[in-house]
């Protein structure tokens, strides 16, 4: 049995990949170090269960108000920074991500955060203009992406500049779901619309 589970692995039948879903989303479960308002996690460091820091982040620990639970990310900690997560999904498939985007309203500046998934690719912005610790202004924003393999980095990157540097622009509560699939009655009304509309295109002509 020992044999042929080899020569399957050889030949690439099967996998001891493990499967990796998507986790974590609201940033509240991992090692929080301290019993601080806010822990500093630097590149290499895995204290956030499911996520990969870039640069640098601040796990908000009830600093402000969160959009979810008690936790969410500042997306630069001590300069740039941005937190990533790879995750399983079947190749040209649709999946839909929602997040919610705010800034460290510790500075009053427009706030950047870069978006990336399978072909998706999108720069959000957050005023934090008028905005405090207890009124954060959190704005929800969604968008699909298609599967360009049989797993997906989604990651919020956030440029550094004089007013990103430290304050950088806010996430909590993501997720991602695999995209509904229209349904067959959709995709035939689609089509008596299309004939319709190219049996009209050739009566103008
Ligand atoms: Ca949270
Ligand atoms: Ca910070």
């Amino acid at each position: 049995m020992k044999h042929i589970m080899s020569l399957l692995l050889a030949a690439g039948l099967v996998s001891t990949a493990q499967a990796a879903v998507f986790q974590n989303g609201g940033f509240e479960s991992g090692d929080f170090s301290a019993a601080t308002s806010f822990d500093t996690i630097y590149a290499g460091n895995s204290a956030i269960t499911g996520w990969t820091v870039v640069g640098s982040v601040d796990w908000i620990n009830q600093l402000w108000q969160n959009s979810e639970g008690t936790r969410s990310i500042d997306l630069n900690g001590s300069g740039y920074g941005g937190m990533k997560q790879t995750f399983d999904t079947v190749a040209g498939r649709s999946y839909a991500v929602s997040f919610d985007l705010a800034g460290n309203p510790a500075r009053q500046s427009l706030k950047t955060v870069n978006v990336s998934a399978g072909n998706f690719n999108n720069a959000y912005q957050f005023d934090t203009a008028g905005r405090n610790f207890n009124n954060m202004g959190w704005a929800s924003h969604s968008f699909s992406f298609v599967a360009q393999g049989n797993s997906t980095t989604l990651s919020f990157i956030s440029p550094t500049n004089d007013d990103n540097t430290y304050w950088g622009a806010t996430l909590d509560n993501v997720s991602v779901a695999v995209a509904p699939v229209p349904e067959p009655e959709t995709y035939a009304l689609m089509g008596i619309g299309l004939l319709g509309l190219l049996a009209a295109r050739r009566r103008k002509h």
